[in-house]
């Protein structure tokens, strides 16, 4: 089979199974709509628009609140665009943080444009080359529970890029309003009286 063989859709609705209590962190586009559709909760902050943002608001969440578990779950665009955050989390070391990209070498929601990863950039190399201590290039099932199994108790920073293939997702919309997400996200990590505090 040429391309990648996971579907976007499975590997993400094993990794929310997998999830517990995981604060999630989305990159803008297709993996918002997939954590929408598989696993909508308060704990789920959506970047919507917001590209190259997803790794840098993990780390943020993660060294804030280093008691709960950080995941962020992204495009390869969003990853490729915020690249030197990589550098920034491996420097930081913070061991509740996981980077999860969803690979399908295109810039899938804005019309499949090949990304970098398409024509072999690595990302999970270029993770361990920025320094980032456990690193995965996923690219079928026992990858993904070897994964699995990695964010169940292994150590972190970890990033992961999975590999899946280039269909697009059905879009199931998170909602909309940027302040209305943060604000429920908040709440959901502080509590409602710590979560309005002035900061
Ligand atoms: C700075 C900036 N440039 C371009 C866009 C337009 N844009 C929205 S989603 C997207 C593609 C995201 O690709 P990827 O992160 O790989 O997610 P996928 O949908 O493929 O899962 C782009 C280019 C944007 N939102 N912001
Ligand atoms: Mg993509």
């Amino acid at each position: 089979m040429s391309g990648p063989e996971l579907e976007r859709d499975e590997v993400v609705s094993r990794l929310m199974q997998a999830r517990g209590d995981a604060l999630l962190i989305t990159g803008l586009g297709s993996p918002g709509w997939d954590a929408a559709a598989s696993d909508h909760r308060p704990e789920n902050f959506y970047l919507w628009g917001g590209m190259g943002c997803a790794v840098m608001t993990g780390l943020g969440c993660a060294l804030a609140r280093p008691d709960r578990k950080v995941w962020v779950l992204t495009g390869d665009g969003d990853a490729l665009m915020g690249i030197g955050s990589l550098a920034t989390v491996a420097v930081q070391r913070p061991e509740n943080l996981a980077i999860i990209v969803l690979d399908n070498e295109h810039y899938g929601e804005t019309g499949m444009q090949p990304t970098h990863t398409f024509h072999g950039t690595d990302l999970a190399a270029m993770a361990a080359g920025a320094g980032i201590p456990v690193t995965a290039l996923v690219r079928d099932d026992d990858g993904l529970s070897g994964l699995i199994d990695m964010l169940d108790g292994g150590r972190m920073p970890l990033f992961a890029a999975v590999k899946v293939r280039a269909g697009k997702p059905k879009p199931v919309l998170p909602p909309r309003d940027g302040t209305y997400l943060k604000t429920r996200f908040r709440q959901a990590v502080l509590g409602p009286t710590e979560a309005v505090q002035p900061r």
